[in-house]
């Protein structure tokens, strides 16, 4: 019931029929999982919940073997306080280790400075064996290492070798510009997080690529988390000739809906600020560097509950946030289960969660004096849980995911929505989105054409061209429960004349034109290919999605 490597072996058809080039797991090291696995006490070895070495062999033979590669995540900038560096290192006061982790004395016989964990409470724990405190950005159980010992830099590119040694194909680094700390701040009297790059960043990220990957066989892929990173800095991180990473994972158009104070609030998304926001990262790294693409992951609630209807229209949100996101330039990620439309937990009690941010964030709260079912309805929006129960592969007891007992408990939807079922029916999420993959895989200018945004300031209308030598696409989304009328002229401003008309309907989540869809023996999936003849306005349904493509010549 944990999801384990057998288990992911057994559906790697699924993946590949889907398109799938790469796939991150989410990491399955050794670690006794008190934040998930992001928590590791032996980087060298597999959790025996989730198999053995020779399972995960076997796991990389079977992913090549079918033409995939696969991606591990990379949890370095703090490790377990179970990992025997940390055991050595808070042992005594000059332990060779000592200097591995961040030590500090009490200041006023308190903690050294007023820095907050990102999972509530003080970021300084103290030690009692030596009296001093140490730092740790998450957990008190997740003691941040100090990337400024050559030692520390050192085990970590052994390891990395290591893996990639085993046949890995890359890593997703957890926090990453977070390993870099700023000792102004550290040593100061800064109150707040201490999520800020420290200035040695893109030296040891061009350390590690010289020590690990430089002069190796192979393509490998690279992806930095980095919360608080902006575009500035995320063009010098992948500027491919700086050689750092390939690309980033930024946060920004993922915290628009986070109200100053907390995560937690829920005040409206902005879809004007949303499209404002991808947009400025599709040109800032328009000539250097490369986006990553990404509505959710593990750490954020469904992107179908959150941008799109997980209700009447899921299955036109599902399919056009889905078409968004691929029609964008930049490397897409699918998180698990988004592919058949999987929505929020939605969570009844306390008790349903697991997360220790969404746990330790209760505790505050209600503590603090907040009304618990305030907190809980937070919670039911924003929990990382969310987006964290069993994938839905059929409709027998626990989705198909487990005879045994599931670790968190399965979405009751999951008797509606499965991947069986959804793979059945003529409104397959699953197929929309392998149609969207091997568009992406076919067609340069979907990998490589120059974005622009249009409409910039429409509250509805979700509108971009992507141009690659001479073919342009146009994307049109409807985000909103009513229907639209797009004009040519006065939402888009193009030349309603202009040669080629709104061009061909390359793809889209509405019927549109039955009767050629017949004719032409459209694929599942719901898309098919019409010419439309001239630039009259056309009319959007509730969250339809259509991409025309024309030759400019
Ligand atoms: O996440 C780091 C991060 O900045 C956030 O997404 C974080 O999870 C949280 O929402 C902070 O408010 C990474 C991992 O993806 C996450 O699962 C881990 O919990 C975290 O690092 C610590 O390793």
């Amino acid at each position: 019931g944990v999801g384990d490597i057998d288990g992911i072996r057994s559906r790697l058809g699924y993946l590949q029929a889907l398109g799938v080039d790469v796939l991150w797991l989410s990491p399955i090291y050794r670690s006794p999982q008190r934040d998930n696995g992001y928590y590791i006490s032996d980087y060298q070895d597999i959790d025996p919940r989730f198999g053995t070495l020779a399972d995960f062999d076997a796991l990389v033979a079977d992913v090549h073997a079918r033409g995939m590669k696969l991606v591990m995540d990379l949890v370095v900038n703090h490790t377990s306080d179970q990992h025997a560096w940390f055991q050595e290192s808070r042992s005594s006061l000059d332990n060779p280790k000592r200097d591995w982790y961040w030590w500090r004395k009490p200041k006023n016989g308190a903690e050294p400075n007023g820095f907050r964990s990102a999972f509530s409470g003080p970021a300084w724990t103290l030690d009692p064996a030596t009296g001093e405190y140490y730092l740790h950005l998450f957990a008190p159980e997740q003691p941040d290492l100090n990337w400024e010992n050559l030692e520390v830099r050192e085990a970590v590119y052994t390891m990395m070798r290591w893996w990639l040694d085993r046949g890995v194909d890359g890593f997703r680094m957890d926090v990453i510009n977070l390993i870099a700390k700023r000792p102004e701040l550290i040593d100061g009297d800064e109150v707040g997080d201490a999520f800020a790059m420290g200035p040695q960043i893109h030296e040891y990220l061009q350390e590690m690529r010289r020590e690990v990957f430089e002069g190796r066989d192979g393509d490998f892929l690279t992806v930095g988390e980095m919360p608080g990173v902006n575009f500035e800095d995320a063009a010098l991180f992948t500027d491919a000739s700086r050689l750092e990473l390939d690309m980033v994972f930024q946060f920004e158009h993922v915290s628009l809906d986070h109200g100053p104070s907390s995560k937690f609030d829920n005040t409206e998304l902005e879809l004007r600020a949303l499209k404002k926001s991808l947009a400025s990262w599709q040109l800032a790294l328009a000539d250097a560097g490369w986006n990553s693409l990404y509505l959710g992951n593990h750490d954020q609630p469904r992107s179908l509950s959150r941008f799109g209807d997980d209700g009447r229209y899921r299955y036109e949100s599902a399919t056009l946030l889905a078409t968004l996101l691929h029609l964008h330039r930049g490397t897409p990620y699918i998180y698990q289960g988004d592919e058949i439309g999987m929505s929020n937990a939605n969570f009844a009690t306390i008790e349903d969660y697991r997360d220790i941010e969404s746990l330790n964030h209760y505790s505050e709260a209600v503590e603090g004096g907040a009304n618990p079912v305030d907190v809980l309805e937070a919670l039911r929006f924003r929990s990382r849980d969310n987006a964290r129960t069993p994938v839905q592969w059929d409709s027998s007891p626990n989705a198909g995911f487990s005879t045994g007992e599931p670790w968190i408990a399965v979405n009751p939807n999951y008797r509606t929505v499965n991947a069986a079922a959804d793979q059945a029916s003529s409104r397959s999420i699953y197929h929309y989105y392998q149609r969207l993959i091997n568009l992406r895989h076919e067609l340069p200018v979907v990998a490589l054409g120059d974005f622009a945004l249009l409409a910039d300031d429409h509250p509805h209308l979700y509108a971009f061209t992507r141009s690659l030598d001479g073919t342009e696409l146009l994307v049109l989304g409807n985000v909103g429960m009513e229907p639209l009328v797009v004009n040519p002229v006065a939402d888009l401003g193009i030349d309603a004349s202009r040669p080629g008309g709104w061009g061909i309907l390359l793809v889209g989540n509405y019927p549109g034109g039955e009767a050629l869809s017949a004719a032409s023996g459209a694929q599942p999936g719901g898309y098919d290919i019409h010419r439309s003849a001239q630039m009259d306005a056309v009319t959007l349904q509730p969250w339809e999605v259509r991409v025309y493509q024309r030759e400019v010549g």
